[in-house]
């Protein structure tokens, strides 16, 4: 029986972990999760339990200086959901000074007067002697409620990171039923899929530029899914990396993403895809709006 809950943030820059963090939380992947910076556009929560505590879990856009109104957008996402909450961990890198992203976001820790966690990522990258200088730049700038070094990655000090966030639950009833796992319908979720099997397989500067739409989401009576994707791209230069020489790019991305639908659906899907040029969907209102990258 859940009696307490608390929702929490994860903010930190582009690239440090928070959606790794998300899903090594839930115990499920939820939100994806690539070596790409600005990876995570939508706000995303996530649900999971510890003893009769229901923790929800606010993945966000990381934090950056925004050059597109996508940029704007994911921004504006990213500050807003360190308000009202119930605690917020900004999740940063093991490197002994503080930046302007997360110098800005303890700003607006401070505005919104919420207790903040702070959580080391990637600990299993460096020395554990450098772990203290890290915690000693953060201290001189803020007075953190506490520090959990963590690794995401291999989920070292992960439960530590639960139980400390267990303190910030409130009691009352839980925010999302207990069998739910994200806020993310199933179509959503099969489009970020997409999203990130092409921002793996693709190099330098066309990966920003796609955002992916389903256009058909079908379960048939004999137990497959007909899912028909649409991959915008910015440039036709960039339609034609992805689809790759003979198509063989795209029939590689469209297998992997298969493969990651059929463990979330737990059925066989039949997907189609198509590469769409859009010119600057990025900085169009409009075009926003449709990909769902708008309030
Ligand atoms: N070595 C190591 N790598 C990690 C760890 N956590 C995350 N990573 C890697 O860091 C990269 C970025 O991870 P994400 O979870 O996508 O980072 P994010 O903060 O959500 O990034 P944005 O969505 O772009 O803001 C991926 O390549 C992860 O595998 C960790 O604890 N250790
Ligand atoms: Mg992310």
């Amino acid at each position: 029986m859940v009696d307490r809950a608390a929702m929490i943030t994860l903010a930190g820059r582009p690239n440090v972990g928070k959606s790794t963090l998300i899903n090594a939380l839930v115990g499920e992947k939820i939100s994806i999760v690539t070596p790409k910076p600005q990876t995570t556009r939508n706000r995303i929560f996530g649900v999971a339990q510890r003893g009769s505590t229901q923790l929800v879990f606010v993945d966000t856009p990381g934090f950056h200086r925004a050059r597109t109104k996508l940029g704007d957008y994911m921004v504006r996402v990213a500050g807003e959901s360190v308000a009202d909450v119930d605690a917020v961990c900004l999740v940063v890198e093991p490197k002994p000074n503080v930046g302007e992203q997360e110098k800005a976001l303890i700003e607006k820790i401070k505005e919104a007067k919420v207790p903040a966690v702070l959580v080391i990522n990637k600990e299993d990258t460096v020395k554990k002697e450098a772990i203290l200088p890290v915690i000693a730049a953060y201290s001189q700038v803020f007075n953190f409620d506490s520090v959990v070094p963590i690794s995401a990655r291999t989920g070292d000090g992960i439960e530590i990171l639960a139980q400390e966030l267990c303190k910030f639950a409130k009691e009352g009833e839980q925010l999302f039923p207990e069998d739910m796992m994200t806020d993310q319908p199933e179509r959503q979720m099969c489009a970020e899929i997409i999203r990130e099997k092409l921002l793996m397989a693709l190099e330098s500067e066309v990966p920003h530029g796609i955002a992916v739409e389903i256009t058909r989401f079908m379960p048939r009576d004999d137990g497959v899914t007909e899912i028909d994707a649409t991959i915008y791209c910015e440039r036709e230069s960039h339609k034609g990396m992805i689809i790759g020489k003979n198509g063989e790019m795209l029939k590689r991305v469209g297998e992997r993403a298969r493969h990651d639908m059929e463990k979330l659906l737990g059925c066989h899907v039949h997907l189609t895809t198509w590469v769409r040029v859009s010119k600057n969907w990025r900085d169009s209102g409009a075009n926003l709006k449709t990909l769902g990258y708008s309030e």
